[in-house]
């Protein structure tokens, strides 16, 4: 298969070509590789892992040389489109922003089909798990992996009635980890309890074999309790309970994780309740390792308040020490996540990990005092709650008791637990006591098994199972000629292939689009006008998605999704050439022979130096590098002044730096410079150049100028375009 180029999309047909014969190159877990006082740029780092070959630095790092440093953690994604070959695509910007666990959620309901499903059919909140599904997921993550260099972790779901087959699917294929939890069966999904016992013993068996990482579902009591700071002490049984059965079906520690959601979020005070938590968790749990799950329970609409609701939870795993990072889209509480949103919140993990480097070399959680009594207080209900299982007679008469989700603060109880009966819930009765003889010639076999002493694996009585020879597994392509991916690429064909564009949020072409407005009137009527709005800009289908009083009656702010129906045309978008700068010695040449003189203020009423010194200064690699002689008039300089000063030193150009844009004042200025020269009769002999945040060539252009320049531009291109003009090669 074709390596990606990074100026090349994925090709999904060139993923699904061949598919019967792929064969993944790599079974297990992998874990980032720290390095110890890491030089990255300027700076040394405590906590990060290696760099990545190809990828995208935060906004800010322009300003640090592009440095673009990996927390030492494991960074998961979650990604639930419910179209795999839009997935794909997600995962890739999500690999390149630093996620290397990509978790894919299943469709809805699938925990309840009793054998495994084929092809590949769209999903509700996920994708259906079928071979073909993830095997060319598996395939394109190879090939992404390659792309940044560094093995991505792909993952999934191992739960249900179907979860040991699933499992066997996920050893085949080279799934790397999965969610395997009985007790999240029985309390969520209301299997039958001895039945997701027995199949969690053969599920997680498999998965030992093929050396998956184990994540546990305990951050699920946190998400259904009401008040999840309530119920600590059952977090810990559930952590118990799974972790202990997962080492004793022959699960290593260090591919059992813990599933651990900080159960508060602000407005409560968060570090107070949470941190006591985290280390009580880990030091009932030492040698486990830690999953670190963001806070959704009490996240609504604000993407501004659920990010700094993660921030908080992340400085909560780098005072704690997590393992993996999980990372959830800041919209999970208003929609189903949209891709930029993955990419957002890996980003906000990545910036605050890099932000809190070394944290732990500098500040220490203190041993002694609130936090060693409240995580002990903890630690005891969490005992008590487990003795009091054993004096009910056990788990399942525990669960019986509806001693599960129960709101209370242990010892406490609210009666409002989750209670399943013995022998009720889905497929109960179903299971098969094994005859005396039984012989099943597959490996990673769980239980009672009569396999030959002398064999070295069971499948040597088969010549090999489909776990040692992949030659055998079946490999179904399609079952439903409607629902699958060639019908929908055939359908979104023009825009993959073709000459068309359209907005997106989750799947190719969708046309979504997002839209910020305040409305200086109540939220109830502010809501009504929003909507009113977007059906005016041609939005179809909008829907308020989010709503925040700013003031009673002052006003409102929302955010309004809408769809577009119109496609653009690529290739009739005039797209500005992009200007290389010339030779750095080609400029001093041409300057040397051709001295040019330059005027440089920030006008108006404008303090703002910084940006024009830049492009002036030599220190920054500003124009006078190359010899230009700028005469620098300073901040708040009248445009009068600046002609004046131009006319008396003869000058060749004029540079204007014009940050403040309130009022359009920018345009202003510039028009004024232009009409100025005019009228002083310098205009034809003088190239007027304006620069700023708010300043871009079209707009510079417009008001009279012969160029414009904004964020990040560099003295380099400022002296090619003087020396171009000048020359008249533009
Ligand atoms: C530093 C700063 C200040 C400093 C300025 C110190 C100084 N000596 O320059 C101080 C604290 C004094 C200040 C004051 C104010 N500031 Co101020 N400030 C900033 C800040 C934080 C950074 C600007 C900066 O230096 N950037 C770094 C330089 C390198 O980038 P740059 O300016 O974009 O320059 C680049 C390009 O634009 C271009 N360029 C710029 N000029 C030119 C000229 C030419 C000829 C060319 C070719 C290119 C070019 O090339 C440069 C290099 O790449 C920005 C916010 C931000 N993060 O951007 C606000 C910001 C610019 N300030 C702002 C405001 C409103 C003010 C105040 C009015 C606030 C107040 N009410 O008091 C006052 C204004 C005072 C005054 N009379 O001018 C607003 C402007 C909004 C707008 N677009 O109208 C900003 C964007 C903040 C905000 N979001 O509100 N500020």
């Amino acid at each position: 298969m074709k390596k990606l180029k990074p100026t090349e999309k994925l090709d999904i047909e060139e993923i699904l070509k061949d598919l019967e014969n792929y064969r993944p190159r790599r079974k297990g877990w992998t874990w980032r590789k720290k390095v110890e006082n890491h030089k990255i740029g300027d700076f040394v780092y405590k906590d990060t892992s290696e760099n990545l070959k190809n990828s995208v630095p935060l906004p800010a790092a322009k300003n640090f040389g592009g440095i673009d440093p990996q927390p030492e953690q494991v960074i998961t994604t979650e990604i639930a489109s419910g179209r795999f070959e839009d997935d794909i695509r997600r995962m890739r910007m999500a690999a390149w922003h630093g996620a290397d666990h990509i978790m894919v959620i299943r469709t809805a309901g699938q925990s309840h089909f009793d054998g495994l499903i084929e092809g590949t059919p769209e999903g509700v909140g996920g994708i259906p798990i079928t071979r073909k599904q993830i095997r060319a997921t598996r395939k394109a993550l190879d090939l992404i992996e390659d792309e940044v260099g560094r093995p991505i972790n792909f993952h999934s779901y191992v739960s249900g009635v179907a979860g040991p087959e699933i499992a066997v699917l996920f050893a085949e294929e080279g799934v790397n980890g999965a969610h395997q939890d009985p007790q999240y069966n029985v309390l969520y999904r209301d299997v039958n309890m001895l039945r997701s016992f027995v199949d969690a013993a053969e599920a997680k068996r498999i998965m030992a074999g093929a050396g998956l990482l184990q994540i546990d579902g305990a951050h699920n009591a946190n998400a259904t309790a009401r008040e999840a700071w309530k119920v600590m002490p059952e977090l810990f049984v559930q952590h118990a309970i799974n972790s202990l059965f997962s080492l004793k079906i022959g699960i290593p520690k260090d591919r059992i994780a813990l599933s651990t959601v900080p159960p508060t979020a602000s407005p409560s005070p968060d570090i107070w309740i949470n941190l006591p938590y985290a280390v009580a968790l880990r030091d009932l749990f030492e040698g486990f390792r830690f999953r670190a799950q963001q806070n959704t329970k009490y996240m609504e609409s604000s993407l501004r308040e659920a990010t700094v609701t993660h921030t908080l939870n992340l400085l909560i795993t780098k005072l704690t020490s997590a393992d993996i990072q999980s990372t959830i889209t800041p919209d999970e509480g208003r929609n189903v996540p949209w891709h930029y949103n993955n990419i957002q919140a890996v980003d906000t993990a990545k910036q605050a990990f890099a932000g809190m480097d070394g944290l732990k070399e500098v500040v220490e959680v203190k041993e002694e005092g609130y936090l060693k009594v409240k995580a002990r207080e903890l630690k005891e209900r969490a005992v008590l709650f487990l003795e009091e299982i054993l004096k009910v007679g056990g788990y399942f008469k525990a669960v019986e008791s509806g001693f599960f989700v129960d709101s209370g603060r242990y010892p406490e109880r609210n009666g409002d637990g989750i209670a399943r009966e013995i022998d009720g819930g889905v497929a109960a009765g179903t299971i098969v006591p094994r005859d005396d003889d039984y012989l099943a010639p597959v490996c990673d076999h769980f239980g009672e098994n009569n396999i030959p002493e002398e064999l070295e694996k069971p499948c040597d009585l088969i010549g090999g199972c489909t776990l040692h020879n992949p030659d055998k597994i079946d490999f179904i392509d399609e079952l439903d000629d409607e629902d699958n991916v060639h019908k929908r690429l055939e359908k979104n064909k023009k825009y993959r292939k073709g000459n068309l564009l359209k907005p997106e949020v989750e799947w190719l072409a969708d046309g979504w689009v997002n839209i910020t407005i305040f409305l200086p009137i109540n939220q109830d009527v502010a809501e009504v006008a929003a909507l009113e709005i977007a059906r005016k800009m041609g939005l179809k289908n909008p829907e308020v998605i989010h709503k925040e009083v700013m003031h009673p009656a002052e006003g409102t702010l929302l955010e309004v999704k809408g769809q577009v129906d119109f496609d653009i045309e690529v290739d009739k978008l005039r797209i500005p050439e992009k200007q290389k700068p010339l030779p750095d010695d080609e400029i001093r040449e041409f300057i040397d022979e051709n001295p040019m003189r330059v005027v440089a203020a920030t006008v108006g009423k404008d303090e703002h130096s910084v940006g024009l010194r830049e492009i002036i200064d030599i220190k920054h690699g500003g124009i006078e590098k190359y010899g230009f002689k700028v005469t620098y008039l300073g901040t708040s300089v009248p445009v009068s002044k600046v002609v004046d000063a131009a006319i008396e030193t003869n000058a060749d150009a004029i540079l204007i730096s014009t940050i403040i844009t309130h009022n359009d004042i920018h345009r202003i200025n510039m028009r004024k410079l232009n009409d100025l020269c005019i009228e002083k009769g310098i205009r034809d002999k003088v190239i007027l150049v304006a620069g700023g945040t708010q300043v871009s060539n079209d707009i510079a252009v417009e008001a009279g100028m012969d160029a414009g320049f904004g964020r990040g531009t560099s003295g380099d291109e400022v002296a090619s375009f003087l020396v171009k003009k000048k020359r008249g090669d533009i």
